[in-house]
């Protein structure tokens, strides 16, 4: 049975990572509109997914473990950004928060002695080291490339099948 601290800070988490799904959608639907950006277009509509998923798997611990999942309301995502640069850019930033907001969770599962949640929190830390490693990698590969078209078009092309965990 989860502890009634226990249950909102994870519903908090559901929050994030529900946020972090509509951020990347609305990054996707941006990309989407911009010319020749397919492959990162395909990359953020996936990650959008994949974070719908982290969200999922939140409710149903919850829920399982005697608590009550909230569905909660969102933010407008950012819209809009002056090039791929800026919106890798704002990814990385926002997993390196995701990944504070874990740790955090961590912190407060072990506080409050609750072993499984700390054992399924273990998952989301993994899963936060590759995300961020990833997003750290591409903006690295982003800056080498700076305004080199043919160097974007590389970069496009190798997202196109590219998992956003790696
Ligand atoms: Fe949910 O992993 Fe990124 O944010």
């Amino acid at each position: 049975m989860l502890s009634k601290t226990i249950e909102s800070a994870l519903n908090d988490q559901v929050k994030m990572e529900a946020e972090s799904s509509q951020a990347y959608l609305a990054m996707a639907s941006w990309a989407e509109n911009q010319a020749g950006l397919d492959g990162v277009t395909a990359f953020f509509y996936r990650h959008s997914e994949e974070e719908r998923e982290h969200m999922l798997k939140l409710i149903h611990f919850i829920n399982e473990r005697g608590g009550t999942a909230e569905i909660p309301a969102l933010a407008q995502p950012r819209k809009s950004f002056a090039n791929v640069q800026e919106a890798f850019k704002t990814l990385y930033e926002h997993e390196l928060k995701v990944s504070d907001s874990i740790n955090q969770l961590v912190d407060l599962a072990l506080a409050e002695k609750d072993y499984a949640t700390h054992n399924f929190l273990q998952w989301y830390v993994t899963e936060q080291m590759e995300e961020e490693k990833l997003a750290r990698d591409l903006n690295d590969k982003l800056e080498l490339i700076g305004q080199d078209k043919s160097g974007l078009y590389l970069f496009d092309r190798d997202l196109m099948g590219l998992k956003p965990h790696g």
